[in-house]
């Protein structure tokens, strides 16, 4: 994570105010992919990359951001908050405070400066930090709070209501409520969860394609409608599904032919992947290190084959894992078409495992992936 002494010194020599500091981390899944949409299971970590926000207050009712990653700054009047995105990264911070104006929150001016090391568009969601940290920060402004899993769902109201995303609770509540040394089993539906602990002599090796991942594109939404095409099709003749987590892989032999092939596909790696993840805990949990890497295997191929939701690139990357010493299990995390493969490594062989799978994926591709040794992070908070 980036200094948060270099964010105050950035803030005071830019605004001359003294501001408060927030941080937000990216995630990792370990499993449960394109289940959080419909009301499934899913079991990320936050990780030890972050966005932090210096926050203080203005007089002139403007709502001034400076990002440090862009080295851009944007300026906003706080009594007339934008009716739409712009396409640009201050969608994220700005919807934020659109959002909590929509809440009934008085939104005063202030002066916002970001900076993050969460790599962008590799699938480990930047953006949701940079909503978590960003709506702390406004709020501690204001003096409001919320609980985190209110928190994450504001959060993912600006995604799906001002920057288009039609994405599902995972990342901003992982974000938000992230726990250090801990993955989270979380249940969609009622935003339950359950703490899955990751053993000390596990480390998660985060290995980018560097093939750019966006959720704003056309694949992710197109995959969420085939897959909810076939809940309409099987909640036709069993009311009691209004979501793919309700649904069955008897289900599936009964109507699949009633359903669009690649729909039937969608469904089965949704409802499939549902019963992975929860297992995926269970072996965690008795420490069936053996059951839990078939488990992301198996998820894998469902991501790949049945969701065509990765890319050649993440195909051989996880391929290229197998037999490397050290590993427990890959798969390609987050949203999917490019950005991040997941490794669970034995912390001994870490090192190791990721040179050896940065040398074989550059021989492979012609590309030189960016491989990260991360370990499960607390959620977002105040610095001191
Ligand atoms: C992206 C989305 F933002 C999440 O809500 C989730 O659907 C994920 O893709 C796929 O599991 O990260």
């Amino acid at each position: 994570m980036h200094d948060p002494a270099v964010l105050r010194s950035i803030h005071r020599a830019r605004f001359q105010a003294e501001p408060a500091v927030f941080v937000a981390p990216g995630r990792v899944n370990l499993i449960g992919e394109h289940t959080d949409y419909a009301e499934g299971f899913v079991m990320p970590a936050a990780i030890n990359f972050a966005t932090l926000a210096g926050i203080s207050p203005r007089t002139d009712g403007k709502i001034v951001i400076y990002s440090e990653n862009f080295k851009e700054e944007k300026t906003f009047e706080a009594a007339a908050l934008p009716a739409a995105a712009g396409k640009h990264w201050s969608d994220y911070p700005i919807g934020v405070a659109v959002i909590l104006a929509g809440e009934g929150h008085a939104i005063p001016g202030f002066s916002l400066s970001l900076w993050g090391d969460v790599p962008l568009g590799s699938g480990l969601s930047s953006s949701a930090a940079l909503e978590v940290v960003t709506a702390l920060a406004v709020l501690s402004l204001i003096g409001a709070s919320y609980p985190g899993p209110v928190l994450a769902r504001l959060c993912q109201r600006v995604e799906n209501e001002f920057v288009g995303a039609n994405c599902g609770i995972m990342d901003q509540f992982i974000s938000a409520n992230g726990k250090e040394d801990h993955a989270l089993l979380l249940d969609c539906r009622d935003l339950s969860f359950k703490l899955a602990p990751i053993p000390h002599n596990i480390a998660l090796v985060i290995a980018n394609t560097m093939v750019k991942h966006s959720i704003a594109g056309g694949d992710y939404p197109t995959r969420r409608a085939e897959s909810e095409a076939a809940c309409a099709v099987i909640a036709s003749h069993r009311p009691g599904v209004p979501f793919l987590r309700d649904a069955t892989l008897e289900d599936l032999e009964k109507w699949g032919h009633e359903m669009a092939p690649k729909s039937l596909m969608r469904a089965r790696h949704v409802i499939s992947e549902n019963l992975r993840t929860v297992a995926a805990e269970k072996a965690l949990e008795r420490g069936d290190l053996e059951e839990l890497g078939r488990l992301m295997a198996e998820a894998h191929t469902s991501y790949s084959k049945d969701f065509e939701g990765s890319c050649a690139e993440a195909d051989a990357m996880v391929e290229l894992a197998q037999d490397l010493p050290g590993l427990i299990g890959a798969r390609l995390t987050g949203g999917g078409f490019g950005g991040c493969t997941i490794n669970l490594v034995e912390q001994s062989h870490a090192a190791a495992f990721s040179e050896a799978l940065a040398s074989r994926y550059a021989a492979r591709t012609g590309i030189v992936p960016e491989i990260h040794i991360c370990h499960a992070s607390g959620g977002a908070h105040k610095l001191d």
